[in-house]
């Protein structure tokens, strides 16, 4: 498998630690998304993703899968150790429900994309769109602060899809100075997550294209 990858990409970090914890072994494939314009809109990656983000997934069949949470359930579907999502359904839900606050309410609105807008479009002030970026991530964090209980994974013993999309997260809020002394809980977590190797092979600064 190839995965379309930039190493501070909150998103192709999920898919990177969950390919870890599975064991699959894949081909890294960096994506510049700053350099030259980006080349995610360059026609070689966009005939790979239309919509111009990381990550993609190539399939050995040379299928593509995009979409960081689809990706990660596909993985888990076809190779379901360890398993992401719990079998009991309600438990599903909120491992689900974290994750989704995550990639659905706090990352969209402070992505690259999103934040060039506010740049170049609107016109807005680097300082406010900083402002922006950290209130986004705390609205989020309070939330999820209050959702969980380490244990010391977001939900229980076993890594869940919702540690998987939260320390990328955390990753994303430390750069951009969000104070997170607010977050004990989270912040346990992801110091629990860290300490496994598959965690730690993910992240940014351990990538071929860091910088
Ligand atoms: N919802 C998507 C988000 C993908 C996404 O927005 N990726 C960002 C990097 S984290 C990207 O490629 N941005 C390109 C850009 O902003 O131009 C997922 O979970 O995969």
């Amino acid at each position: 498998m190839k995965l379309y990858s930039y190493f501070r990409s909150s998103a192709a970090y999920r898919v990177r630690i969950a390919l870890n914890l599975k064991g699959l072994p894949y081909e890294m494939v960096p994506v510049h998304l700053t350099k030259d314009g980006g080349y995610q809109r360059k026609p070689e990656f966009v005939a790979v993703n239309p919509q111009m983000r990381v990550p993609a997934l190539a399939l050995s069949s040379g299928d593509v899968l995009t979409q960081s949470l689809a990706i990660i359930e596909y993985l888990d579907d076809i190779h379901p150790e360890p398993p992401l999502l719990p079998a009991d359904a309600f438990a599903r839900a909120k491992v689900r429900s974290l994750a989704q606050i995550v990639a659905c309410d706090i990352h969209p609105l402070n992505n690259l994309v999103v934040l060039q807008y506010l740049k170049h479009t609107l016109k807005h002030e680097q300082a406010e769109i900083d402002t922006w970026y950290r209130h986004w991530v705390i609205e989020g964090f309070r939330a999820i602060e209050a959702m969980i209980k380490p244990a010391p994974y977001a939900f229980g013993a076993h890594v869940s899809l919702a540690d998987v999309c939260l320390v990328p997260q955390v990753f994303n809020g430390r750069r951009l100075n969000t104070p997170l002394e607010a977050f004990p809980k989270i912040l346990a977590v992801e110091a629990a997550c860290l300490k496994l190797p598959a965690f730690d092979k993910a992240r940014p600064e351990n990538q071929t294209d860091a910088e």
